[in-house]
């Protein structure tokens, strides 16, 4: 963003940044089209901004997790939870750099997702989270909220491994038990341009305030 251009004497605490923004929700709730449609927004108005999504399939672990998904692979529950969580890790510097440098990220998935698919098998969520402490703390999570029955009517459910409704049903309470007040719900069962108007609306200030120096936390905030 241009407005960091003259914040190299401040305090690193206050120095203008990008904001990160996650995007989360059961499978077919809308992410990645409304990931899309946010990116394209933030960039009209003019923000540097980027369209990130985990897990990072391009990646040697990143492969590793897409092998597992299609069934081509079978893992330990907790191995493939450390592997997600590695692939979060290998991104974790750019993201960093790429926030100081004034670049917003849309990330269509993050740390929720491992907490809330892992500990739906029957993990320990606190087990879970250990792994993501430490990761860049989103400034807001945008929790598209379908049923589950819903997000199975839309079809689409890709032989994945876990795009199962009952696995699903699981994974919706597990995110309830995750969602803090960082989070923003929003009825994704609404007419996709609603959705589009509401997310764009609750991502302004987030970026505003990171524009203006909000500093960057860590997961797990309490
Ligand atoms: P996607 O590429 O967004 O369709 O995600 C692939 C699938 O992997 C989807 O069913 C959600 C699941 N998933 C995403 N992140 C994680 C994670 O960190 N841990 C686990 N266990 N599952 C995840």
């Amino acid at each position: 963003m241009e407005s960091s251009s003259n914040c190299n004497l401040r305090a690193s605490s206050s120095e203008s940044r990008g904001a990160l923004i996650v995007l989360e929700g059961l499978d077919r709730s809308g992410k990645t089209s409304q990931s899309s449609r946010l990116l394209s927004y933030l960039a009209g108005l003019g923000h540097s901004t980027e369209l990130w999504r985990f897990p990072d399939r391009s990646t040697s672990v990143g492969q590793m997790i897409s092998a597992y998904l299609s069934n081509k692979s079978h893992l330990d529950d907790r191995t493939i939870h450390l592997l997600f969580s590695a692939n979060r890790w290998e991104k974790r510097s750019l993201m960093e750099t790429q926030l100081k440098n004034g670049t917003t990220l849309v990330v269509d998935r993050y740390s929720y997702s491992g907490v809330a698919f892992s500990s739906a098998k029957g993990l320990d969520i606190e087990w879970c989270k250990a792994p993501e402490v430490g990761l860049l703390a989103p400034d807001i999570v945008l929790y598209l909220d379908i049923p589950p029955e819903k997000a199975a009517e839309r079809g689409g459910y890709g032989g994945e491994r876990y795009e199962q409704l009952e696995f699903q049903k699981k994974v919706a309470k597990c995110y309830q038990a995750l969602c803090d007040s960082s989070w923003k719900v929003i009825d994704a069962c609404q007419p996709i341009e609603d959705i589009e108007k509401q997310l764009q609306d609750a991502v302004l200030d987030h970026v505003m305030a990171c524009e203006r120096g909000r500093p960057l936390s860590y997961l797990w905030p309490r």
